[in-house]
Parts: structure tokens; C-alpha cells; sequence
């Protein structure tokens, strides 16, 4: 992908200070620099050398700064004394208070009494902190990410073949490829620069684009040569169609199965029950087409898979993606230049949620089955091994139904809006208003926050200092450009200031938190980190800055950084250095240490089979329709451009003009809160590979 600088600046002539940092919005992690001028946010524009994005970026990366000057900023804590009455403005000792207050009423009746909510929203910084606090502190395990909703299914789907999370290739490796597979992802409208740089590399290469995806998305209109249609929640079965083929026309590699992987036999066992007349009929694609994206996977050399939401939040979901790890390996097309799959995030900092311990995973990949990791763990945080309790993890959804249950009744929410992103509302609705809520955001008019008993007004983006992890392990920082609006704070001192007004300290009396600012949290972070397969142990913030952004593992092997992993073929999987002793894709029974010894393959590779089945709830002519999902690119709050349209009225603005075309922004009304449209250079974006305008 060419350089080239885009930018969206709200002033005439040069601001005060351009400040390193990247966008949040999604997981591609574009760099850019803010624009500051007399303390405020003006504008961006693209780091043209930076090793994601070479100074593009799409349409939200380029305005959402906007968001950070709406007047639905919170910018005072606000308490709730009594359920019924409003919530009022409190000063933060007040606020905080409150908190421990109730934080003691509620662990009064048990550690489990209380669950954290939080988010591929914050740095890595600031969800390592969190979860020691949780884990190490109050040592409960009812602690997730949004993440859970999202891409989970990245880290399960690894887990099932490499033994730990971590995607495999990177954006290296899609400029090399000839042919890219995307399955279930929409990356011209989710990931818009990412788009470009896969059709670019697509040019340069004369490569070739497959896309399985039941709609006719903007991925599918601008950029594939094979479309996929297939009928919703027959991942599985296409996967199988396909390793059918591949094995039957012999397109795998022999010696590399043999070498590096287990389970070959049975898979070949299953996949028999694939040919592609029966795959061709559930899949409701035709045959002809199954055959040929089977040949162009079983004879190219350099291709590259990504898997999202289609494969994550359909059916089967750790099933289908673990496939797409299969076809791989059957191919030993992993580890080496322009190969491998690359299972996405989708949020900017799902990543570090996965990585930091804040989700439903311990630090740094560790499993918590595993004493000697335990251990080790306990140690680095000075805690005594024998009294430090390390439960199994919790999801969102099990704590949802324990509080249903009466089991918890403290939630902590921070950088998550689930009143309005868990699934089933109306219930989800009903739980969260028998609970005391601490709801921590940006915005006082997320949905959440009306169920708040306390309101922490958060700093956001632009706002403070922290690291956040993209989909192909490129670390960002992202430095404070301006201070949040009136009292508000970054999540992290929030964090820090909770850890020590409870007073959570390690064997020796000192604070747990040891640490008062970003960096030095990174620092330790580090050190935990190191040994995992998410080393960050050698990694700095100059370095970040020098590099641009850095993929880990990054230590004495990798200084630099590491562009892909398992280049030595050596998998994650021994019985003391994976990430779980893994779970059955069928009836989802885990595995014990016990039944892992059975199976250890010590550093090769799992090839999981599982059989396609049908979807629980087929339509019905009572059901006539399959809803899925299905993002668009334009994803701005309505209140925040019409804050900018004030703002503009008010003269504070200034003219947003398009790098490219010199049109003026405007506005599209009626299109609904989530559908409204930035500006008609985000038109000219969309000819380039960013989507089309609906
Ligand atoms: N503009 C914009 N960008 C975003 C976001 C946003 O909200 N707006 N959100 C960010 C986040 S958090 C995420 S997780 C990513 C998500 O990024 P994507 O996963 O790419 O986006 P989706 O539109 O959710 O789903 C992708 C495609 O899956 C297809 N699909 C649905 N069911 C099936 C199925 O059964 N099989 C197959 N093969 N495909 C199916 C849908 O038709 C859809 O086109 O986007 C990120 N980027
Ligand atoms: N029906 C349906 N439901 C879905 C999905 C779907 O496709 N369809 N997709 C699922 C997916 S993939 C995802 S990722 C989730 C997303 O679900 P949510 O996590 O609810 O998504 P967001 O709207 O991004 O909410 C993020 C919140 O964090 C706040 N925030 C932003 N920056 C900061 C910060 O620095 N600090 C703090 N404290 N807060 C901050 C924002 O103001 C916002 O309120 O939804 C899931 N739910
Ligand atoms: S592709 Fe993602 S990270 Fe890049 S500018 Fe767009 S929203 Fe931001
Ligand atoms: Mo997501």
C-alpha cells in the first residue's frame, strides 16, 4: 500500500502540536497524529510510516474526534443514595466513597458477590491493572470483557489447534499473499483501511479474493473474485466441504502432517462424509463454486484466511473457525511469508482484554488449570501461592444469570454499554435494575448509565496515556494530547485510586498496585508478560515510537518484534505451556489435566474434525426469516455530529474539508442514531475500498 497522508482538520493553517497516537475505533489500529490547538482537539491526520496503516484512514478514524467535544460528556461523578431517585453530582471523594462502601457491603456476603464488566475499549495498561486488581485484589473470577461478545471465538478457535490465543499471521503476510480467503468478514466496511491494503496487495500481486458470506456485502461488490453465498450457519459444513477436496485431489502436505501435527486420521475419517454435492446442498451454494475455491486454497502457495463475525457469531462458532486453522496446516501454510490464518478482533483493544487478564483469560495466556503457571503468577505478584484463589473464568452471560439468581449484586461496568449490546435486552434490562451499578463511560447519555447508582465521567481517547494492541499483535501507543473535560479521569487512575482505597496489598504489606502511572504499569506488564506467548518484556514506549507500533512477542529473540509466529513450527500446545487443556467442539465438556496428558502433542499442532450439524432453530413457516449480523460503514451518534453542527454555529468549529476532494462536510439526517453520515468525502473513501454509501 502507498503512503499517503489523509487528514481532517477543523483549522486553517498549522495547529499548535500534532501528538502521537492511533485511531480506537476499530481493531486495524490506524496511527495517526491529533491536532491540538489552544488545548483542543482539531483534527488528524495518518502517520504515513506507520507499519499498519501508511497514513490512511477511513472514515471514522478521520472524525472521531468529534466525539471527544460532545456537550454529552460527563464531566462530574454522580451518585445515586437510593434506587428511584436521580442520580446527583458528587465530588470524586464522594463518589469514591460510596463505592467502597458498597464494594465492602456486597464482599461482605462473598468474593462472587461482585462482578467487573469491561472492555476492548481501554488500554492494556488499564485492563492489566483491573484484572490484578481483580484477580490479585478481591481474587474473584467474575471478571469479562465485551470482549466475550465479540471475538471470543479468536481466542477459542486458536486455543483449539496452536494450544494458546494469538493470531497467526499478520498484515506482512496479507501484502505477500496471492490468494486472501475471507470467511464471514466484511472488511470493506468494518475495517476500511485494511481493505485497501488487501486490495492493493491483491494488484501487486495478481491475487485473488474469496469471500464466504451470505450477503452480496461491499467486500463481495468491490473486491471478490468467488463468492461464497452460503445459507446462514453452515460454516462448518462449507469447512469440511473444503478439507474434503483438499485431501481427495491430495493438495496437502504430507510431511508436514505428519511432522507438526496430530489428529490427521480422524479428520480424514470425517471429512469423508463431505463431498461436495452434499456440502453444494446445505450450503445452498453451487458445487462448481465449492470446487474451485477448494483448488485455488489446495494450489496456492502464499495464502492468508481471516475469519469474523459471520464464523464468530453464527453457529458452531469455535468449530468453524478452528477449521479455517485446519486448512493451514493440511496445506503447512502457516509460519512462513504470505501464509497463515489470521483470525481477527474486531474492537480496537480486544486484543489487550484477551492478552491483559481482564476477560475470561488469566495474564498473559496463562491457564489457570496450570499450578506451576499459577504459581508463577502469584509470585510475580507477591502473593502466597496457598491462599491465592484462581477460579475457573467467568463469562458475562453466567454472571447475568447468577445475578438473575439473586448470586451478585455489585457490577462494576467500564467502557461497555450492555443495556444496549447483551444479547436479549428486555431480560438483561431487568437484571441490571436490581443491581447497584458503578457504570463508567465517557458519555452520560450511554444507555447504561441510566441504570447507574454511581457515575465515573471517564477520560477518553485523545484524553490519556496508554498502549492498545491490534489485530496482528501491532502494539500502539497512544499518547494524552489534551486533558479531559471538567473533572473527568482516564480509567486507569479511576482503577488506581479504587486498588488503593481498598487497600489490596501483596505478602508483604505493600500496595498490590504498586505502579501510579501508564508507563509504569507497561513496565510491569512486561515482566509478567514475559516467557508467554504475548512477550512484551522487551518492549518500550521509545521503542513504540520509533517503530511505530511493534508486534509482540517482542524480547531477547524478537527485539523488534516478531511479523508472524510459529516461524520454527513449534505450537503452543505442551501440557505446561498452553493456554487450557482445551474442550470438546461438540458438547463443549472440557478437559482435564489428566485427559490432556493422553493427548499431549507437545509443540504440534491440533487438527480438530467436528461434524456440521443443523442449526437449532431452521426457519419455519411460523419463522420465515434468519436474521445475522451485518455492520455498516457510517457508525456515528447522531448527537455527537449534531454537536459538531452547533459547535460549527456557534463559530468554535472551524470547516471540515476532504483531503482528497476539498468537499465540505455535511450531514445526512434521518438515517436512524447509528446510520448517520460523516461527511461526502466519506464517499470518496467508499469508491477507494471504504464501503458504499446505503
Ligand atoms: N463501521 C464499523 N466498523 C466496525 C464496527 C462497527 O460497528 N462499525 N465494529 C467493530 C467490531 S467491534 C467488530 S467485532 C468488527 C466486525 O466486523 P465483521 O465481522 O466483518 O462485521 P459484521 O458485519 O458483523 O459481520 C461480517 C459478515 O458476516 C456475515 N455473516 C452473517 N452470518 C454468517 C454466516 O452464518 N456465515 C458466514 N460465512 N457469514 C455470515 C454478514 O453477512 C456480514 O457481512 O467490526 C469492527 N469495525
Ligand atoms: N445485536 C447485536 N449485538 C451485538 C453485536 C451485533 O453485531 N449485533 N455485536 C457485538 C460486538 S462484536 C461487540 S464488540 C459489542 C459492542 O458492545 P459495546 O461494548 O456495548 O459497544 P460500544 O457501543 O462500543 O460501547 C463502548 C462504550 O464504551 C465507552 N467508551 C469509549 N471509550 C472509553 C474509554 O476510554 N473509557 C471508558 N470507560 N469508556 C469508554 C463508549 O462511550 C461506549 O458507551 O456488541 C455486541 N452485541
Ligand atoms: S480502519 Fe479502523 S483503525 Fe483505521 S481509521 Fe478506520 S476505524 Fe480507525
Ligand atoms: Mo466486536
Amino acid at each position: 500500500m502507498q503512503p499517503r497522508i489523509d487528514s481532517n482538520l477543523a483549522i486553517q493553517g498549522e495547529p499548535d502540536e500534532w501528538v502521537h497516537s492511533a485511531c480506537l475505533l476499530c481493531s486495524n489500529g490506524c496511527g495517526l497524529d491529533i491536532a491540538v490547538k489552544d488545548g483542543r482537539i482539531v483534527g488528524v491526520r495518518g502517520q504515513a510510516s506507520h507499519p499498519v496503516n501508511f497514513g490512511h484512514l477511513g472514515p471514522k478514524g478521520e472524525h472521531a474526534w468529534v466525539a471527544n467535544h460532545s456537550k454529552r460528556r460527563g464531566t462530574t461523578p454522580m451518585i445515586r443514595r437510593r434506587k428511584g431517585e436521580p442520580l446527583q453530582p458528587a465530588s470524586w471523594a464522594e463518589a469514591m466513597d460510596f463505592f467502597v462502601e458498597r464494594f465492602r457491603d456486597a464482599w461482605a456476603q462473598g468474593h462472587n458477590n461482585l462482578a467487573c464488566y469491561n472492555s476492548g475499549q481501554l488500554t492494556i495498561e488499564e485492563l492489566y491493572t483491573l484484572g490484578k486488581l481483580w484477580r490479585g485484589g478481591l481474587q474473584s473470577a467474575n471478571i469479562d470483557g465485551n470482549t466475550r461478545l465479540c471475538t471470543a471465538t479468536s481466542a477459542t478457535g486458536l486455543m483449539a489447534n496452536f494450544g494458546t490465543d494469538g493470531p497467526v499471521a499478520s498484515y506482512a503476510d496479507i501484502d505477500q499473499a496471492e490468494l486472501l480467503c475471507l470467511y464471514g468478514h466484511n472488511v470493506a466496511e468494518v475495517q476500511t483501511v485494511l481493505w485497501e491494503r488487501m486490495l492493493a496487495s491483491k494488484q501487486k500481486n495478481g491475487g485473488r479474493i474469496i469471500v464466504a458470506d451470505p450477503r452480496k456485502s461491499p467486500t463481495v461488490r468491490q473486491g471478490a473474485d468467488l463468492h461464497l453465498q452460503l445459507a446462514p450457519g453452515t460454516n462448518v459444513a462449507l469447512m469440511n466441504g473444503i478439507i474434503h477436496l483438499l485431501i481427495r485431489k491430495d493438495w496437502i502436505d504430507h510431511d508436514f502432517i505428519d511432522e507438526h501435527t496430530v489428529g490427521f486420521a480422524e479428520m480424514e475419517a470425517m471429512v469423508r462424509d463431505y463431498p461436495p454435492e452434499r456440502v453444494a446442498k446445505i450450503c445452498a451454494i453451487p458445487q462448481a463454486d465449492l470446487e474451485t475455491a477448494a483448488e485455488w486454497i489446495g494450489t496456492t502457495e502464499r495464502f492468508v484466511s481471516t475469519v469474523l463475525q459471520g464464523f464468530y457469531q453464527s453457529v458452531e462458532a469455535t468449530a468453524s473457525s478452528s477449521l479455517v486453522n485446519s486448512v493451514h496446516l493440511l496445506r503447512g501454510a502457516i509460519g512462513k511469508p504470505g501464509a497463515g490464518p489470521l483470525l481477527m478482533a474486531g474492537q480496537p483493544s480486544a486484543m489487550c482484554n484477551r492478552e491483559a487478564g481482564a476477560g475470561g483469560s488469566y495474564p498473559a495466556y496463562r491457564n489457570p488449570h496450570n499450578e506451576a503457571q499459577m504459581r508463577d503468577l502469584a509470585a510475580l505478584w507477591n502473593l502466597d501461592y496457598d491462599h491465592f484463589r484462581h477460579e475457573v473464568p467467568v463469562d458475562i452471560m453466567s454472571m447475568m444469570e447468577a445475578a438473575e439468581r439473586g448470586e451478585i449484586e455489585f457490577m462494576w461496568v467500564i467502557g461497555t454499554n450492555p443495556l444496549v449490546s447483551l444479547p436479549d435486552q428486555n431480560r438483561s434490562e431487568r437484571i441490571m435494575r436490581k443491581l447497584f451499578m458503578v457504570v463508567q463511560d465517557p458519555f452520560i447519555d450511554a444507555e447504561t448509565v441510566d441504570l447507574a447508582d454511581i457515575y465515573f465521567p471517564a477520560a477518553m481517547w485523545g484524553e490519556k496515556t496508554g498502549c492498545i494492541t491490534n489485530a496482528d499483535r501491532s502494539v500502539n501507543l497512544l499518547l494524552q494530547a489534551v486533558e479531559p473535560p471538567g473533572e473527568a479521569r482516564s480509567d486507569f487512575d479511576i482503577v488506581v485510586e479504587v486498588a488503593r482505597r481498598l487497600g489490596f496489598t501483596d505478602r508483604d504489606g505493600a500496595p498490590l498496585i504498586p505502579f501510579t502511572d501508564p508507563r509504569q504499569a507497561f513496565e510491569e506488564w512486561g515482566k509478567v508478560s514475559q516467557g508467554r506467548p504475548c512477550d512484551y518484556s522487551g518492549m518500550s514506549y521509545e521503542l513504540i515510537l520509533e517503530m511505530g507500533a511493534v508486534r509482540w512477542p517482542c524480547n531477547a529473540q524478537h527485539p523488534r518484534g516478531c511479523e508472524r509466529l510459529y516461524e520454527d513450527l513449534n505450537f503452543g500446545t505442551d501440557i505446561d505451556y498452553c493456554e487450557t487443556y482445551g474442550h470438546d467442539l461438540l458438547s463443549g465438556a472440557p478437559r482435564t489435566r489428566t485427559d490432556y496428558e493422553r493427548i499431549d502433542p507437545k509443540g504440534k499442532a491440533f487438527l480438530r474434525p467436528v461434524q456440521w450439524r443443523r442449526q437449532p432453530n431452521p426457519v419455519s413457516e411460523d419463522y420465515p426469516f434468519t436474521l445475522i449480523t451485518g455492520r455498516v460503514v457510517y457508525h456515528f451518534r447522531r448527537d455527537h455530529l449534531y454537536d459538531r453542527q452547533r459547535e460549527q454555529a456557534d463559530g468554535g468549529g472551524g470547516s471540515s474539508r476532504c483531503s482528497h476532494h476539498g468537499q465540505a462536510a455535511g450531514r445526512s439526517a434521518g438515517q436512524g442514531p447509528s446510520a448517520t453520515r460523516g461527511c461526502d468525502r466519506v464517499r470518496c473513501c467508499a469508491a477507494m475500498g471504504a464501503g458504499s454509501a446505503r
